[in-house]
């Protein structure tokens, strides 16, 4: 069994195959399946860019797809980066980048006041049928200083109250418990368990 998902990004990547790898599904990225297509994230939303992701390849591949679209959205900043959290920094942004960016802008906010969740919308595309949704929200808190090594992008500065620690000091099999794209999976698996073929 296999899943494609439209997705450039290593570190969802192993996100996924920690989520899927427990129901012996095999995970495909772009790279194996269209590696010369580069998507531009157009939308506004989560919503309009997952779709976005998800039936441009389906319809390239004429096959089903998942995409997701993600990010961070922090509360003093009124929801920023959201739907821009991978490129926060600018041209050429980096994990650390984007990190040391959002530092600097919440270098005024108090602890209890900087209050932030990840959020993950999945896109479910195949030719001629209709995009269906799924989602997930993890919430959490950032840190002044980074700490750990798993995980990608805003881990390291991500605090999950439940575990006392940053979502990168999670290993990815206790990440894929509480993450936002934890629970758009699961909620994936629930209402569509046919597509994981069951
Ligand atoms: P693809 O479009 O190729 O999938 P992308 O990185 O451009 O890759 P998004 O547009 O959805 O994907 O941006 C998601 C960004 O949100 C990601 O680059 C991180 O900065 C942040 N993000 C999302 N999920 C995260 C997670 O689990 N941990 C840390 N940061 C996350």
């Amino acid at each position: 069994n296999e899943v494609i998902i439209a997705t450039k990004n290593r570190g969802k990547a192993k996100d996924f195959e920690a989520l899927l790898s427990p129901y012996g599904i095999k995970v495909l990225t772009l790279y194996d399946v269209a590696p010369e297509l580069e998507i531009e994230e157009t939308g506004t939303t989560f919503r309009e860019n997952a779709a976005l992701k998800a039936e441009t390849v389906a319809e390239k591949l004429g096959k089903m797809v998942i995409a997701d679209d993600s990010g961070l959205a922090v509360d003093a900043l009124g929801g920023k980066p959201g739907v821009y959290s991978a490129r926060y920094s600018g041209k050429g942004a980096t994990d650390e980048r984007n990190i040391e960016k959002l530092l600097a802008e919440l270098s005024g906010v108090p602890d209890e006041e900087r209050t932030a969740r990840f959020v993950c919308v999945l896109a479910v595309a195949a030719p001629g049928t209709e995009t269906r949704f799924f989602e997930g929200a993890c919430e959490g808190r950032i840190l002044r200083t980074p700490a750990g090594e798993n995980g990608f992008g805003y881990d390291p500065v991500f605090y999950v109250p439940m575990e006392e620690r940053t979502m990168a000091q999670l290993t990815p099999e206790e990440k894929a418990v509480v993450s936002h794209r934890g629970e758009a999976i699961r909620s994936l698996e629930e209402q569509a368990g046919e597509l994981f073929g069951e």
